[in-house]
């Protein structure tokens, strides 16, 4: 069997979500850059991203949420990820944040009570996240 060294990726979007275009786009741009990359899909609940992490292993998990859902499933996937040894690093990008300022900052800090450190929310540069995450995966900055 040969083995690469590439980071694997699996990223799909959470809940009962069916937003699916973003979903195809950051798989074809994330091959692109030569990771190795699970696509789950739409409407993909905790316990499956769960047991993709177990089969697949994973050094990130890319959630999606377009519809606004994430504030009821982000506590149920922390729940479900937490007997994992080793955890994959957790990103969130989508339709994330209220426009609201106060809100906005209320919301980023509960998502980090929950794990997630980098949020994307729509508005964000494709780029930047990208330099996060080879920064991420490939140095360990978190
Ligand atoms: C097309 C669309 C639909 C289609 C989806 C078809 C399909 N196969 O995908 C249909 C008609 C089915 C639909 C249904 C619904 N929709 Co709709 N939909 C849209 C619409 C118009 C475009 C979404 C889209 O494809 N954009 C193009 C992609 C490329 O952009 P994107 O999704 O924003 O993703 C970008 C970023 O967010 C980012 N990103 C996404 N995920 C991640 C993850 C990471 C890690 C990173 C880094 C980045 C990232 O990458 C993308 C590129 O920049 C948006 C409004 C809009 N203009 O955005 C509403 C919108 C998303 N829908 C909305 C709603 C409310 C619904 C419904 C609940 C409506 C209803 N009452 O039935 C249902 C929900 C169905 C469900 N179960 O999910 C709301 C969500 C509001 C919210 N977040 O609270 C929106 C914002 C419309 C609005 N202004 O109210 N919808």
């Amino acid at each position: 069997m040969l083995l690469n060294n590439r980071k694997k990726i699996i990223m799909g979007v959470i809940g009962h979500d069916i937003h699916s275009v973003s979903n195809i786009l950051i798989e074809q741009a994330l091959k692109k850059e030569d990771f190795d990359v699970l696509n789950l899909g739409v409407d993909i609940q905790p316990d499956y991203f769960r047991d993709s992490i177990i089969e697949f292993g994973a050094d990130a998990l890319l959630i999606s949420s377009l519809n606004g859902e994430w504030k009821y499933w982000i506590p149920k996937l922390t729940h479900c990820l937490k007997p994992l040894k080793t955890k994959p690093i957790l990103y969130l990008g989508g339709n994330i944040l209220s426009l609201n300022n106060k809100e906005s900052k209320k919301e980023l800090s509960k998502l980090k009570t929950f794990g997630i450190e980098r949020v994307f929310d729509k508005e964000q540069n494709f780029n930047n996240f990208l330099s996060y995450l080879n920064k991420d995966l490939h140095h360990n900055v978190l």
